[in-house]
């Protein structure tokens, strides 16, 4: 690891912004002077620039009671107005705010006039459904159009919507609806995936009905929008397609002005417990980053620019900036329902081509794949239409970062890599593409108006040339107001190991510039693909199954995915002869936990062993079985309880 961060750094090619790029940019070097010379001056300003505010604020920042944060807490505003009915009162209706592709190739292409007409109708159905302020949505729904409108009706009745990823099993989304007592689900029948149909609502249907006849009680009404076209049970009273109501309800509808610290959503992640974390965002403060970072980061022209950000919808990304920061500022977006090689290995190249898209942010795991089918691919399409390249989810390697800019950007298209968490609402660490000389494989510098830092363990900043932890010592507008249900959590998973400072969880080392290189997780979170998995929650699925005493899983480095999750398991000897009777005990657990909390978190490989390596205390030692995992010389065992242990574990797992 260590040869590894030290090549990294050792990384010296420079890649300046062109003069005709600089002299266009949205913005220009004296921001940062401009937001250094006072702060929360540069916020207020930006919210009032960005924001059209019902009630004007007086207060930018209530840092009164930390780390609990208030931003612009007189103010009030409806989000949706923000995101829709003033970009058609200022003119602009007729502009396309999204270019939909469905994967089997059907498309639409909604303006921003048409867009508010659909969220004005959808938010009467919701509050024809019993929604109002304050209430919990959840939203389990496939790359549609239908999933945009319906966060936006949400949002425009003040109520709170929790997006669950589609890709989730009814398990998960049973928990996740369960914790925020949600009243009403939106779901489709089914979603186009791989060229196939796959069914949504029936995991919705488990989910609410529960296992042996634990029905789910908060949840009134499922609100079912067709798109696969596949049957689904029915049950009369509660379900109501999206079909018969919407379309048909009224397009009058006045937006009320709430608060600023309304909550707007709640989106789950992976912590270092089993139990996923709801994080808490609120209106005001996460509007206003969301759309500041999306103009400033990827030099948005909102009249001449097509943006796409190629998330889904369930992640963070996807809220910020599919939803949000786009709409907000007025943009043009592409929007995929399908997966990036179905029908062919260049249907992306092929949208880029077909919509002329501008703007391009995606994540290393995908052009890490894009690499190895190779570049000849993406050649056959005419890309020229891009100048900005963003990159989230994951440390970038410089290889994937060089590839992104030649064979996508045609070298000279500059790439920001952008760190945030679903903890910061936006982006807080990147270059802006007009004025940064760009590094790759480094995030490099934290945005104007936000400051971070790399502490050693003892809270002590490190000096340039070393690695730390990353933190974040001011407040910022699009923080997490806590964790849902959970302020003691919030507290302690994010503000107890440096005080006032949040801690954000990840390792990252400064270079000589002062640039920040980021180095992964710190904690038993791992990164597949960009998303975020909890050791912990994927070890307690494995042992949730009968067969299995106990777990332990690791994030191994992976060429594609950047980590994979591997698991080793012990299978209880009360059950050994069942487990030999099946033909392929790891395929079988693999497909539990695919079921338990969503394909994503299946495991790349399970090795059954016999016993794991622990400490004294009994904690199991990750470490070794990372060594292991990744094919390496196992390393220090000296403070197992049992030194011979690995020894067994390795001839078992290598045999
Ligand atoms: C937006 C998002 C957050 C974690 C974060 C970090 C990793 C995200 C990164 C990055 C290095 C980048 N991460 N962007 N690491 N460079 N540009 O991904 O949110 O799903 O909450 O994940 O992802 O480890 O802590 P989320």
């Amino acid at each position: 690891m260590n040869t590894q961060i030290d090549n990294l750094l050792q990384e010296n090619r420079r890649f300046a912004p062109t003069e005709e790029f600089a002299s266009n940019a949205v913005v220009t070097s004296s921001i940062y002077e401009e937001a250094a010379a006072d702060r929360l001056e540069f916020w207020a300003k930006q919210a009032r620039e960005l924001i059209s505010w019902d009630t004007p604020f007086t207060r930018t920042l209530d840092w009164s009671n930390p780390p609990f944060a208030k931003w612009f807490d007189d103010g009030t505003l409806n989000v949706a107005y923000n995101c829709l009915d003033r970009h058609v009162e200022e003119g602009n209706g007729d502009r396309v705010a999204i270019y939909w592709e469905g994967e089997p190739g059907d498309t639409r292409e909604i303006t921003y006039a048409q867009l508010t007409d659909e969220v004005k109708k959808a938010a009467n159905v919701l509050s024809d459904l019993g929604i109002g302020k304050g209430d919990r949505v959840a939203i389990y729904l496939p790359m549609i159009p239908e999933a945009v409108v319906s966060m936006l009706a949400v949002a425009r009745l003040g109520a709170i919507h929790s997006v669950v990823f589609g890709g989730f099993s009814s398990d998960s989304l049973r928990s996740r609806i369960d914790d925020a007592e949600a009243k009403l689900v939106i779901t489709a029948d089914g979603a186009w995936r791989k060229g196939k149909v796959s069914s949504l609502k029936p995991a919705v249907d488990q989910a609410l009905a529960g296992k042996d006849g634990d029905t789910q009680d908060t949840v009134k009404h499922v609100l079912v929008v067709k798109r696969g076209e596949n049957d689904v049970d029915w049950v009369e009273g509660r379900d109501v397609w999206w079909h018969d109501v919407v379309p048909t309800a009224s397009s009058d509808h006045t937006p009320e002005a709430f608060e600023a610290e309304n909550p707007l959503f709640i989106l789950y992640t992976s912590g270092t417990t089993g139990k996923p974390k709801g994080i808490l965002h609120t209106s005001g403060g996460y509007l206003t980053q969301a759309a500041f970072t999306h103009k400033a980061v990827f030099d948005l022209h909102p009249e001449t620019d097509v943006f796409w950000c190629t998330a889904d919808i369930g992640w963070v990304t996807g809220h910020t900036y599919m939803v949000y920061g786009p709409l907000a500022n007025g943009a043009t977006q592409v929007m995929y329902e399908g997966t990036p090689d179905t029908p062919h290995p260049g249907r992306w190249w092929e949208l880029i081509e077909k919509y002329k898209v501008t703007i391009f942010y995606t994540a290393p795991t995908a052009i890490r794949s894009f690499m190895k089918v190779g570049r000849q691919v993406p050649q056959e399409f005419d890309l020229s239409s891009i100048r900005v390249l963003g990159s989230v989810g994951e440390p970038i390697n410089p290889e994937a970062w060089m590839w992104y800019r030649k064979v996508i950007g045609a070298d000279a298209a500059p790439v920001v890599d952008t760190w945030w968490q679903t903890e910061t609402g936006a982006i807080m660490v990147s270059a802006l593409p007009g004025v940064t000389e760009t590094k790759p494989g480094s995030a490099q510098v934290a945005l104007p108006g936000i400051s971070v830092t790399v502490l050693d363990d003892n809270g002590n900043a490190v000096e340039n040339g070393n690695g730390g932890l990353l933190v974040i010592d001011e407040p910022w507008p699009s923080m997490l107001r806590g964790i849902w249900g959970d302020p003691e959590r919030y507290k302690e998973t994010y503000w107890e190991k440096f005080g006032d400072k949040y801690f954000a969880g990840d390792g990252a080392r400064l270079d000589d510039d002062g640039d920040v290189w980021l180095l992964g997780r710190v904690d038993d979170v791992m990164n597949v693909s960009g998303h975020r998995l909890s050791t912990a929650e994927i070890e307690s699925a494995l042992v949730a199954n009968e067969m299995v005493a106990e777990s332990a899983v690791v994030g191994a480095s992976d060429e594609t995915t950047g980590q994979a999750v591997v698991a080793f398991v012990i299978i209880k000897q009360s059950h050994l002869d069942q487990a030999e009777k099946i033909a392929d005990i790891a395929a079988d657990l693999r497909g539990w936990v695919g079921d338990q909390i969503g394909p994503i978190a299946r495991p790349r490989e399970i090795f059954v062993v016999n016993e794991l390596p622990k400490t004294r205390s009994g904690k199991i030692m990750r470490r070794l079985l990372r060594d292991l995992a990744e094919g390496r010389e196992v390393g220090d065992t000296t403070t197992l309880a049992d030194t011979m242990v690995m020894k067994v574990i390795t001839d078992q797992v290598r045999s």
